[in-house]
């Protein structure tokens, strides 16, 4: 049995199938070739259920060996730090690849998750659009000049930069050519259609099990 486990919900709805963020790890993994099983809490009474393990009752959280881990960017430059295919060994391509992964989390997806949400709740037009607008255009520029964030060559930087842009919502907003080829790059990889696919598989066996 695989040291590697990753967490996720025993069931979704269908609308955030493929798109959970266990499948930043499971994608992860898949690139690195590391094995890995996957284990689930469940979904209902989430904000209650696994607090101990991840304390704000959402997923992912992972376990490999004796380190145990809430938080997909953190999860990920574990990892990172486990597979030179995730992350380069050099010291100024980990650094590059560790703040290019900060700042998909906190220069990205900070402001693209409350415009979504807001977009969502029936305020498409809201005051988050601006700042939004301003950090899309800023990484259309970046994509328009590099296909892969750091060094040439993809690392999990990509990973979880493309994971935060590919999101509907936020790529049917605004016109961005390079940054749609960079998605569909990233995307196009065989390690995340793998785990995209086994993640939707598993919610929708999930179906059955709940009747
Ligand atoms: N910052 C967290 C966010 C985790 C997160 O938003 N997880 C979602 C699933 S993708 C979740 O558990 N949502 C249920 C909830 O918040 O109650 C991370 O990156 O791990």
């Amino acid at each position: 049995m695989s040291e590697l486990t990753i967490w996720t919900y025993d069931w979704v709805p269908p609308g955030p199938r493929g798109l959970v963020r266990d499948l930043r790890l499971r994608w992860a993994c898949e690139e690195a070739d590391l094995a890995y099983q996957m284990r689930t809490v469940p979904f209902d009474g989430r904000e209650t259920n696994h607090l101990a393990d991840q304390p704000f009752g959402q997923v992912p959280f992972l376990k490999d060996g004796a380190v145990e881990i809430f938080e997909s960017g953190a999860g990920l430059l574990h990892l990172a730090r486990r597979s030179d295919t995730l992350m380069p060994r050099d010291p100024a391509g980990a650094a590059q690849t560790e703040q290019w992964v900060i700042a998909a989390l906190n220069s990205i997806e900070m402001v693209t998750v409350p415009w979504w949400f807001l977009k969502m709740t029936g305020q498409a037009d809201n005051g988050l659009t601006g700042w939004m607008t301003g950090r899309l255009t800023h990484m259309e520029r970046v994509l328009g000049e590099r296909d892969w964030l750091v060094g040439g060559r993809f690392t999990v930087a990509d990973l979880l930069m493309a994971d935060v842009l590919r999101v509907p919502d936020v790529r049917a907003f605004g016109d961005r050519p390079a940054t749609e080829a960079y998605v569909a790059r990233v995307t196009g990889r065989a390690a995340f259609i793998k785990a995209r696919a086994e993640q939707v598989a598993a919610f929708e066996a999930a179906d059955q099990a709940r009747g």
